[in-house]
């Protein structure tokens, strides 16, 4: 069902369906089908494809060279609750026409911001029951929330980890309210992406006071949700770098240890970013397989970097190869624990038709519906699996599997080795399992 406010926004564009990848429709999903069921569950379970708020109605494609070239009708009020209540049209309106049922927000993305902290809050009470208003006319959900900790500059130092306690005061207080909020709609996750904290210099910096206090807001966060009866999962965003040099929850394994050696692990899991992993220097498939690893992996933030510069451009994932590999990690792995998949993504900044976003997000879906598909073929269909655990059968039997139990010392491994001829090659056959990627795409 289509929910719109007083005022249609996206005139001219209805509900988007799947018309199977003949259809000449650009507004129609090619692969994208909700109720197919892939490997036991439907599309829709197993993706839980939400929109950002933020990149759909609150960024207009600024740049460190020129100010945004959309201009929204529904920022055309002078009063900032009005403004809100059209955005949260617009959001509905975008979300029921692509059949999604969910969004991720940040708390001032809902509404703007005032000077004073005790009338944000009335802001966001009032702006969080219009939307609750909107949920009950809708199925709509919400995936996740969180506080935005790093665009007002007093966050310029990082919230959690700034060097003045006032500062963290106040960050604390903010999160609390995007806790509020996000439980009071009813969030099934919460997230942690690091924002400011990590460093500039590490000359100024105390390393070893700012990851406690990192650790201790976490906690305190985590009891004062869990006090409340909030039962969802927390997540923390890996980044390396943007907006700091350096960011302390760098990647899955960097935040996989912080998580533990603070005694978080319960609580915790990771939301993986795509442009995030690559600036990280590893691919998607990589990070996904290291939070898996640790039982960690909660939710993905979709979108796509560019290969030839070094800058999270957030762009929409269209690459098919990349997230057929990333899906063969997700599915080997169960899916997700908790989360879904966010579109963490934007139009590029001339992009500035209306309905571009609408293009942007059937090409995601597309994407990974796609993906999914091919990665279930694989499993079911090809050699894939065997050829990798036929890798191992020295482990199956024998000193192998002896070493595997945790049966053989060191001083056995040399006996064994030097009484055997040396190892003979056998080869990875790289080139042979990107053809049958290739092959089933
Ligand atoms: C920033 C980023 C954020 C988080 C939420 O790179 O990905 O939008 O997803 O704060
Ligand atoms: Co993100």
């Amino acid at each position: 069902m289509i929910v719109t406010g007083d005022k249609e926004f996206y005139k001219g564009v209805g509900k988007v369906n799947y018309e199977g990848k003949e259809s000449d429709n650009p507004l129609a999903y090619k692969y994208y089908n909700p109720d197919q069921l892939v490997m036991g569950k439907t599309m829709r379970e197993h993706f839980k494809f939400a929109i950002a708020y933020w990149h759909s109605f609150c960024g207009q494609g600024a740049d460190p060279f020129g100010p945004g070239t959309q201009k929204f009708p529904w920022d055309e009020s002078n009063d900032p609750m009005q403004r809100a209540r059209n955005k949260a049209d617009a959001a509905f309106e975008l979300i029921t026409k692509l059949g999604f049922d969910y969004f991720c927000f940040h708390d001032v993305d809902l509404v703007d911001e005032s000077d004073n902290l005790i009338e944000t809050e009335k802001r966001l009470h009032k702006i969080g029951d219009y939307i609750s208003q909107k949920k009950k006319d809708s199925d709509v959900k919400v995936l996740w929330g969180t506080a935005n900790c790093f665009s007002n500059p007093i966050y310029m130092n990082g919230a959690a980890t700034n060097p003045d306690f006032g500062v963290v005061a106040r960050a604390g207080a903010q999160i609390k309210m995007a806790l509020d909020l996000t439980m009071a709609l009813g969030g099934e996750n919460y997230v942690f992406w690091g924002g400011r904290e990590g460093y500039m210099s590490l000359l100024n910096t105390n390393i070893n006071k700012e990851l406690d206090h990192m650790a201790k807001m976490l906690s305190i966060a985590r009891d004062y949700a869990r006090g409340q009866g909030f039962k969802g999962t927390f997540f923390i965003e890996p980044k390396p770098m943007e907006p700091m040099k350096h960011q302390y929850d760098f990647d899955a394994a960097t935040a996989i240890g912080f998580l533990r050696a603070y005694g978080l692990q319960k609580d915790f899991k990771l939301n993986i970013e795509v442009n995030h992993a690559t600036l990280a220097q590893h691919s998607f498939e990589h990070e996904l397989a290291i939070a898996a690893h640790s039982g960690m992996l909660g939710s993905i933030d979709a979108n796509r970097g560019d290969n030839q510069n070094g800058w999270d451009t957030d762009q929409f994932p269209i690459n098919i190869y990349e997230v057929t590999e990333a899906m063969l990690v997700f599915l080997q792995s169960g899916g997700l624990q908790g989360g879904g998949i966010n579109f963490d993504a934007k139009i590029r900044r001339n992009s500035t038709d209306l309905d571009d976003i609408f293009h942007a997000h059937i090409g995601g879906a597309d994407t990974f519906a796609r993906a999914i598909l091919t990665a279930e073929k694989i499993l079911t269909q090809s050699e894939f699996l065997k050829l990798r655990k036929d890798r191992y059968n020295s482990f199956d039997s024998g000193s192998g599997k002896q070493f595997e139990s945790g049966k053989l010392t060191l001083e056995n491994l040399y006996e064994i080795a030097s009484n055997s001829k040396s190892p003979k090659k056998i080869s990875g056959k790289q080139e042979l399992f990107e053809n049958i990627i290739n092959q089933f795409i």
